[in-house]
């Protein structure tokens, strides 16, 4: 890797980490991004001065491949993406930017994917590991680049890694100690194409795994059961489940978390005592656990750190009451799957903000869900008309349409009532009126406080 030239593409979060790491490897880089309205000035104070770094812009040509042995492709970028046939035709490998970390990085690895509850049990499990090691690092999708703190690691470190589908794409030889993959509901089809082709890649986080390694996988989950239960599937497999009692495993007894294992069953946790709210977190709790069991943590370290954790940030966050109104922060609920559950762990009746950029999802089992729930629905967004279109096919018309996120909450706040619950869980990106999902909850959120 050291003096080896490297193509970087992507010069966002990503892109500008990787590039760091290599350069600091003694290697030299070639920063591409297909956006030229970036300003090359500003994409080089990210480095020092002498760095051997070239910035691209725009069109990427076999030119700008001259030397190149490798590529570092940001997750946001599509394989279909012009370059990216630039770079198959001068037969320059293409490695995500987690692959890049991985092959550096030391110490132990968990990695988790799915599609929903990844960030709040990526963030627990980190936070169980910290109770009993003391080098943890808490990377990935959550919004930390897995390279940004990749040479930072040692043989004693632990790295927890939350890994979209983005990331899988393009690894080679990424081999997590214990990977979990929570669940697969339909999301970034308009990238993956077919939900095959989307279960494949999230399967990717296990397969290179070996017998000595874990995959914890969710044994309510049709899919993902039957994967674990494949004769040739190498890692052990701890399921977990809320719905069954089993014989090993995590599962959800009344309002007990208990671990069966070599015949015994072990109370993990009451319910009543976490301060998550809602039977998809008690899932990413029994996956936090069973992750964190398996990377060596005693159980005593774990019941603590469990009790003690709060939602993160834009997950069915809490964030004020006026005028006997709550007002819930949910901006990570970027698909519908993900939006039934914030509706569902919902203490009342709902005004509920949605709409975004389209992913090509389906709305129907979410519109399904507001049936005695939702009272007012105001959409913002690309995908307003597609959602209004289904709402009212299944009979839902109380909806209304805002410009943009503070006439959303005003709205709002005008039509709920006392007791009722006021929720920002879109089913979308955010894509198109923000520049994330976090930026569309901060929004969300400032709104609510100066009502
Ligand atoms: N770009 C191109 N060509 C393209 C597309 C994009 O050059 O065809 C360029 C853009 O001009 C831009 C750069 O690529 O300059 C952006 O790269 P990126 O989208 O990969 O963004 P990063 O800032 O590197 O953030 C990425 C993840 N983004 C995505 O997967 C879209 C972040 O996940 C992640 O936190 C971060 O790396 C650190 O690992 C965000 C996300 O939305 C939260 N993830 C999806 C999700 O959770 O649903 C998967």
């Amino acid at each position: 890797m050291s003096s080896q030239k490297v193509l970087v593409a992507g010069s966002g979060k990503s892109g500008i980490a990787a590039a760091k790491l290599l350069l600091s490897m003694g290697g030299e880089v070639v920063l591409y991004d297909g956006n030229t309205n970036l300003d090359r000035e500003t994409l080089k104070e990210n480095f020092e001065e002498d760095a051997k770094v070239t910035i691209v812009l725009g069109e990427l040509t076999r030119t700008d491949l001259l030397g190149v042995e490798l590529s570092i492709i940001s997750p946001g970028i599509p394989l279909d993406a012009p370059f990216v046939a630039v770079l198959d035709e001068a037969e320059v490998p293409i490695w995500s930017e987690i692959q890049l970390a991985y092959h550096v990085a030391k110490g132990k690895l968990a990695a988790i994917t799915g599609t929903n509850g990844k960030t709040t049990t990526t963030a627990l499990t980190g936070e169980i590991m910290k109770t009993f090691y003391e080098e943890v690092f808490v990377v990935g999708n959550i919004g930390i680049p897995y390279t940004e703190t990749a040479l930072e690691t040692t043989e004693k470190s632990v790295t927890v890694a939350e890994v979209s589908s983005f990331q899988l794409e393009t690894i080679m030889d990424f081999h997590p100690n214990v990977s979990a993959i929570l669940n697969i509901t339909p999301d970034h089809l308009n990238r993956h194409g077919t939900m095959e082709n989307y279960i494949e890649i999230k399967e990717r986080v296990a397969v290179n795994q070996t017998e000595d390694d874990w995959v914890v996988l969710n044994y309510d989950d049709p899919v993902l059961r039957e994967y674990g239960e494949k004769e040739d599937l190498k890692p052990k497999v701890c399921f977990f489940s809320s719905t069954k009692e089993l014989k090993d495993g995590m599962y959800l007894d009344d309002d007990d978390i208990i671990y069966a294992h070599d015949g015994k069953k072990e109370v993990v946790v009451n319910i009543h005592d976490l301060q998550l709210l809602g039977k998809h977190n008690y899932e990413n709790v029994m996956a936090a656990v069973a992750i964190s069991i398996h990377m060596g943590v005693p159980m005593d370290s774990i019941r603590k750190a469990v009790t003690e954790f709060k939602a993160v940030e834009h997950r069915i966050e809490f964030v004020l009451e006026r005028a006997g109104v709550r007002y819930y922060n949910d901006s990570k609920g970027t698909n519908p799957d993900a939006a039934i559950q914030a509706i569902r762990a919902m203490p009342g009746p709902i005004v509920l903000i949605a709409g975004g950029y389209d992913k090509h999802n389906e709305y129907d089992d979410w519109v399904a869900e507001f049936e005695g729930r939702v009272r007012y629905l105001v959409l913002i967004g690309q995908t307003r008309d597609k959602i209004a279109e289904c709402a009212k096919e299944h009979g839902f018309t109380e909806i209304m349409y805002a410009e943009d996120m503070p006439e959303a909450v005003r709205v709002c706040a005008a039509y709920a009532n006392p007791g009722d619950n006021v929720l920002l869980s879109p089913a979308c990106a955010s894509w198109g009126m923000f520049d994330n999902y976090e930026q569309r909850g901060d929004i969300f959120k400032e709104c609510v406080r100066n009502l």
